[in-house]
C-alpha cells in the first residue's frame, strides 16, 4: 500500500500543446508561412508562455498576426508530435495502479480548437487516450497527483490543487529558474516514470 495516499492509483495529468503536440513549431511554421515578409521570433529566442504577447512586444500588429495562426482551421491537427511523447504516453497507461488523463486548456476562439484537440488525440493515441482528454481552462480544480505542463505558472481559482506541478521543458520556459522544491522534465527521454515513482512512494 502506497502510505499517504492508501491504495488509490496514481492519477497523472499530461499537457497537450508543448508537451505532446508541438505547438510552437507549429506556430513558427506557420507563422513563417503565413506571413513571409514579416519578422519572426525563433524558437532558440522565445520567451513566456504567450507567443502572441511577445510578437506584440516585437511590433503590435504581429501580435494579432501570430494569433490568426493559431486560430486557423487545421491548426491544431496539423501539429507533429513532441519526440518521445506518444511512446511515453503508450507505457505509462499500460503502468498498473496509474490512471492517465490528458489536460488541455481550448482557445478561447473554440471553433476549431476543441474538434481539432479531439481529432489529434484519436489520430496519434489511439481512441482510448479520447476518452482520457480533458479540456477546461482551470486546470488547478482537476484532482490528481502530478500535472506534466509547459506552463511556467498554472493558475486557477483553486489557490492549492492537488497535483504537484512538474515542468516539462520547451523553447519559452528553459531559462526559468526554479525554487528548489519544484521539478522539471527536460524532455520525454528523461525519467519521467522516476517523478511517478516518487509521488507513488509518498
Ligand atoms: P496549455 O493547455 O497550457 O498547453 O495551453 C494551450 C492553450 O493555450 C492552447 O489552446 C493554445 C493557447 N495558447 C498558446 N499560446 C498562446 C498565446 O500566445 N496566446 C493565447 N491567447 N493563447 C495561447
Ligand atoms: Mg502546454
Amino acid at each position: 500500500m502506497a502510505a499517504g495516499r492508501g491504495a488509490r492509483p496514481l492519477r497523472v495529468l499530461v499537457d497537450m500543446d508543448g508537451v505532446l503536440a508541438d505547438f510552437e513549431g507549429g506556430l513558427l511554421r506557420g507563422f513563417r508561412a503565413s506571413y513571409p515578409g514579416e519578422p519572426h521570433v525563433e524558437l532558440s529566442q522565445r520567451r513566456g508562455f504567450s507567443a502572441r504577447e511577445q510578437y506584440r512586444g516585437l511590433r503590435q500588429d504581429l501580435g494579432v498576426k501570430v494569433a490568426s495562426v493559431y486560430e486557423s482551421p487545421g491548426f491544431f491537427l496539423g501539429l507533429d508530435t513532441i519526440p518521445g511523447a506518444i511512446e511515453a504516453m503508450q507505457e505509462m497507461i499500460q503502468i498498473p495502479n496509474t490512471e492517465v488523463f490528458i489536460c488541455t486548456s481550448p482557445l478561447q476562439k473554440y471553433e476549431y480548437c476543441v474538434q481539432e484537440k479531439y481529432l489529434w488525440v484519436e489520430k496519434h493515441l489511439g481512441p482510448k487516450f479520447v476518452e482520457r482528454l480533458i479540456l477546461t481552462r482551470d486546470k488547478t480544480i482537476i484532482s490528481a497527483d502530478l500535472l506534466f505542463d509547459d506552463k511556467d505558472v498554472v493558475k486557477g481559482v483553486e489557490p492549492n490543487p492537488k497535483w504537484e506541478h512538474i515542468l516539462v521543458s520547451c523553447c519559452h520556459n528553459r531559462h526559468l529558474q526554479l525554487q528548489p522544491s519544484q521539478r522539471r522534465l527536460e524532455s520525454w527521454a528523461d525519467d519521467w516514470q522516476a517523478i511517478l515513482d516518487s509521488k507513488r512512494s509518498k
